[in-house]
């Protein structure tokens, strides 16, 4: 430990992105002390880090932001169907700035290690500014997919032209005129892509697995849509905590097999005008990602769609699946229309597989080297263990996370770890598989709940004359919320993808695990409310 002096405070809340955000507002409001440390210069989380062209959010505008400011909600501004990442930069600074919590927060901090200290029943943050911190409560609100995941490619460290990746972009890259190469095709590569593709001189997608995608419909939110929205927000949101997804007021309960052929074709052409990839996949059938049947009749259409928009027929056959409609739904502006353009140009790494990265370029298997200027990464995340292995958090007897999560990240219902008493995480493991923005409101709000519940008994005083009860998930209920995990997901057709970080099977060598827990956030909501109900009987 530091001998540097110990700031004292009730909480230290780690990161200022969504989470962290409402994580602090709401230990501000409770009247609690907080500090909250983030490594960036500015609040935003993984919307300060992803500043890549194309960057948006895939949850419509309306839905992509905080319930619990009735006055922003009605007024502030999101003039499109989907706000786009300067937006949310924009939006998460402005609730910072409207409810005074930047006195609380302290930018380009980077917490190094927090230990629990049972003698004092603290935790003791350390940070690389020097700044040492002794608080009560420690919450990690640091995002899953926060650490880059940077495939080790041979010769990677040789490339002569400017390489990036789309986590940390860079202020200072101006791709205009320039000859591009983008390696990953999932949601971040496909909106990079889009976008970039009006202004380079030259772009290849080095692709290794075709995804199906469906348009975002983004367009303008006329003033009469907002006035109905408005008008509704409360019975909205009444709808949107009883459901699955966080994202939809209509989810279907009718399966793919009730309709007739004819009127599952019309539905699907209904829902691709319609735009938005999760209004797409469960809006209008129940069973797309349960039914492999269904499932294959909506990759078959999305890959009907691919047939008529690409002209090329070479081009067309790499961008077309030969799999389920199994990965994370994808939307887009665009993207497939971007390849009938002769500069952008696609290498099905299937058929020729990258051999090397050369200072010219990328070398592929049968000898072309295809020379370039700027080489992106678009190849998502190393979620939660890359995240965690940032800092070196030791809970009780000096058990770390890292020993902690060595059979794959675990936590109950995505907030507590047995053995890091009064430690939460907002967005950690196994939490509800939504919208994220809804999911960050519903973990704070169980975190606070368990706070109020110790803290009314009065216990747990700053005067250090009791010992103040500690909040500590029992081992065997973090156990079975895993295996709760596993067995929620065995019927998903999601689980037969591969490469896939929902699953832990995007970065070699760590262990597969299942990231959510698939009923969502009203299966969340429901044992969530009875555990309050009881007592918090899975906490000793
Ligand atoms: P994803 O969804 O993990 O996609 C990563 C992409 O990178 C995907 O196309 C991968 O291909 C590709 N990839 C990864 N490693 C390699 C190597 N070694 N060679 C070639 N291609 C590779 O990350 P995103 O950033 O797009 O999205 C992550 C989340 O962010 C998303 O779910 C949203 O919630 C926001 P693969 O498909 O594995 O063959």
């Amino acid at each position: 430990m530091s001998s540097q002096k110990e700031t004292r405070v009730d909480a230290v809340v780690v990161g200022a992105g969504f989470g962290g955000v409402y994580q602090t507002y709401s230990f501000k409001s409770a009247g609690y002390s907080v500090r909250c440390i983030e490594r960036a210069p500015t609040a935003g989380g993984v919307w300060y880090w992803n500043r890549y062209p194309g960057a948006m959010s895939d949850t419509e505008s309306y839905l992509y932001r905080y319930s619990w400011d009735k006055e922003d909600l009605l007024t502030y501004p999101w003039p499109n169907r989907y706000v786009t990442q300067p937006e949310i930069l924009k939006y998460l600074n402005h609730v910072v700035d409207k409810h005074n919590l930047r006195e609380s927060m302290q930018f380009n901090t980077s917490m190094e290690s927090a230990t629990w200290d049972a003698e004092q029943n603290l935790w003791h943050v350390v940070c690389d500014t020097g700044d040492v911190f002794a608080a009560r409560y420690l919450v990690t609100a640091m995002g899953a997919l926060s650490e880059a995941h940077f495939p080790q490619i041979a010769g990677l460290n040789s490339f002569a032209g400017r390489l990036l990746h789309t986590q940390d972009w860079p202020d200072d890259i101006d791709l205009t005129g320039k000859t591009v190469a983008v390696i990953g095709s999932g949601s971040t590569g496909v909106q990079l892509m889009t976008a970039i593709a009006p202004r380079v001189k030259r772009l290849v997608s080095f692709q290794r697995s075709p995804q199906h995608s469906v348009p975002t419909g983004q367009g303008p939110v006329s003033e009469e849509e907002r006035k109905e929205i408005n008008a509704n927000y409360d019975k909205i949101y009444e709808k949107i905590w009883q459901s699955n997804s966080g994202f939809l007021t209509n989810e279907s309960d009718r399966p793919m097999s009730s309709y007739t052929p004819e009127q599952r074709q019309e539905i699907f052409e209904w829902l691709w005008q319609q735009g938005n990839a999760f209004r797409f996949n469960m809006s209008k059938f129940s069973d797309i990602t349960t039914n492999e049947e269904a499932n294959r009749e909506t990759a078959k259409f999305i890959e009907g769609k691919i047939a008529q928009i690409v002209k090329d027929p070479k081009k067309a056959k790499a961008l077309t699946p030969k799999t389920l409609y199994h990965r994370r739904p994808l939307c887009d502006t665009g993207y497939y229309y971007i390849f009938n353009q002769d500069h952008v140009d696609i290498v099905d790494l299937r058929e020729t597989p990258i051999e090397s990265i050369v200072p010219e370029g990328i070398r592929t298997k049968d000898g072309t080297v295809h020379e370039l200027d700027v080489l992106i990464f678009a190849t998502g995340f190393d979620a939660l263990e890359g995240t965690y292995a940032r800092t070196k958090i030791t809970g009780r007897d000096g058990h770390t996370i890292a020993e902690h999560w060595k059979n794959g990240p675990s936590s109950f219902a995505g907030v507590s770890m047995a053995g890091f008493p009064n430690m939460f995480m907002v967005f950690g493991p196994q939490g509800p598989m939504s919208n994220g923005a809804t999911v960050v409101e519903v973990e704070v709000r169980f975190i606070m709940q368990l706070i109020a519940n110790v803290e009314k008994s009065g216990a747990a005083t700053e005067s250090g004359a009791k010992k103040p009860k500690l909040i500590e998930v029992k081992p065997e209920v973090e156990a079975q919320w895993r295996k709760l995990c596993d067995k929620e997901a065995e019927t998903s057709i999601l689980k037969k993808a591969t490469n896939s970080w929902i699953f832990g099977t995007n970065v070699p060598g760590r262990k597969p695990i299942v990231t959510f827990y698939f009923p969502g956030l009203k299966g969340w909501l429901e044992i969530t409310r009875k555990e309050a109900e009881q007592g918090f009987p899975s906490y000793m």
